[in-house]
């Protein structure tokens, strides 16, 4: 039991297993990891694909057979273990040019670069097999806001996504594009700061059936956000086209911390969310292991992931099926139609009838909803009394 296995499309992207546990303040206290060594670790622990970032595979500046004989070898690990890439991204945020933005740069080199950094990065994808493309616009931001940047980057993302969307096009590629919004870190601001931010966004672009989200869980808790409510939007816009989990203690810092271990009560409901949406996707992990472990505790943060997830699908799955949930819960749902007969579409009608309508004010009023009790019902699901 809570095995994990490949149907159940766990990923994990190579940065985040591969973490060396740099930090602001320290150096790093792990080794790098072979990339192909990590594919095969991963298969061992029953996990379904590997995302990365082109420069987690490919080091900035290796000559192009070298490219080609590190490709070769590591989809010959794929091959061998059956994993998948779902999702490539370009890294536009570690290269020192990137530093006052990468599509929003001011300077237009560095915008071209982006840009050429990012075709690349779908070339490298289509060749591995990856249908999702995330865009995490960590550089696009501003710590200056006497620049009046902030009228302009709208344009230049919008230009910088509709090329990338007619470039996939052009060369047959199967790309969604999943944005990952981020309010601070490492910009003192990022400009797609929310969910919100980036579903409005795509409506503007030239494809918006090409563009959804890949939101994270730390990113919204950082700005003390609910992330079950955001996911929920994005779910029912239609647009949850990737998935980042993780956990995050709210107005820190970036902490990316195993999922589920910090904010239990969320990551129940979340993945209550997830495994009743029809969401078919990645279940990615971007997280990584603490900077106080070695290799061993790498993987151990990986188990555990994967293993609080599982165990948060039967706890909720348990939780619903409870027939004192379920009473609750159709009590709290009141189906009363007299009242129902008032809501609905517009008719000039019904909104006569309403006008006339009597409530019951005083009950209305005094109701009581019940909810101490459903919420600790859930409570003792999660301590595993129930
Ligand atoms: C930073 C992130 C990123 C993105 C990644 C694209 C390094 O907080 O979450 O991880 O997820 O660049 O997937
Ligand atoms: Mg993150
Ligand atoms: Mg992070
Ligand atoms: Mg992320």
């Amino acid at each position: 039991m809570y095995e994990p296995r490949p149907e159940h499309k766990f990923t994990f992207g190579l940065w985040t297993v591969g973490n060396v546990g740099r930090d602001p303040f320290g150096d790093a206290v792990r080794e790098r990891l072979d990339p192909v060594y990590v594919v095969h670790k991963l298969a061992e622990l029953g996990v379904y694909g590997v995302n990365l970032h082109d420069e987690d595979l490919i080091p900035r500046g290796t000559p192009p057979a070298e490219r080609d004989r590190i490709v070769h070898r590591f989809k010959k690990a794929l091959e061998e273990t059956g994993l998948k890439v779902p999702m490539v991204t370009a890294n536009l945020f570690s290269d020192p040019a990137f530093k006052d933005g990468a599509l929003t740069s001011p300077d237009p080199w560095v915008r071209a670069y982006a840009l050429r950094k990012s075709l690349e990065t779908m070339d490298l994808g289509a060749e591995l097999g990856a249908e999702i493309y995330v865009v995490w616009p960590g550089r696009e931001g501003a710590e200056v806001e006497a620049t009046g940047k902030v009228r302009k980057v709208w344009g230049w993302m919008r230009e910088a996504l509709d090329f990338m969307a007619a470039y996939a096009e052009d060369q047959g590629y199967p790309y969604r594009f999943a944005l990952e919004p981020k309010p601070n870190e490492p910009r003192g601001d990022i400009y797609f700061a929310t969910v919100g931010s980036f579903l409005a966004f795509i409506q503007t672009l030239a494809r918006p059936e090409r563009f959804g989200l890949n939101p994270e869980f730390a990113h919204e808790t950082m700005s003390g956000l609910n992330f079950v409510h955001a996911v929920a939007q994005v779910l029912e816009a239609g647009k949850l086209f990737h998935i980042d989990l993780n956990d995050q203690r709210m107005n820190r810092f970036d902490q990316d911390l195993r999922f589920g271990s910090e904010n239990l009560k969320a990551a129940f409901f979340l993945v209550d969310l997830l495994e009743h949406s029809g969401y078919e996707g990645p279940r990615h992990f971007d997280a990584h292991a603490l900077r106080t472990e070695d290799e061993e505790g790498v993987w151990a943060f990986a188990k555990g992931c994967m293993r609080t997830y599982l165990i948060l699908k039967e706890r909720a799955q348990a939780f619903r099926e409870d027939p004192e949930v379920r009473d609750l819960l159709a009590a709290y749902y009141r189906e009363d139609p007299e009242a129902v007969a008032y809501l609905g579409p517009y008719s000039r009608e019904r909104a006569e009838a309403l006008k006339r309508a009597e409530f019951p004010l005083e009950a209305m009023r005094k109701r009581g909803y019940d909810l101490e009790r459903l919420d600790q019902l859930v409570v003792e699901y999660l301590l595993g009394v129930r």
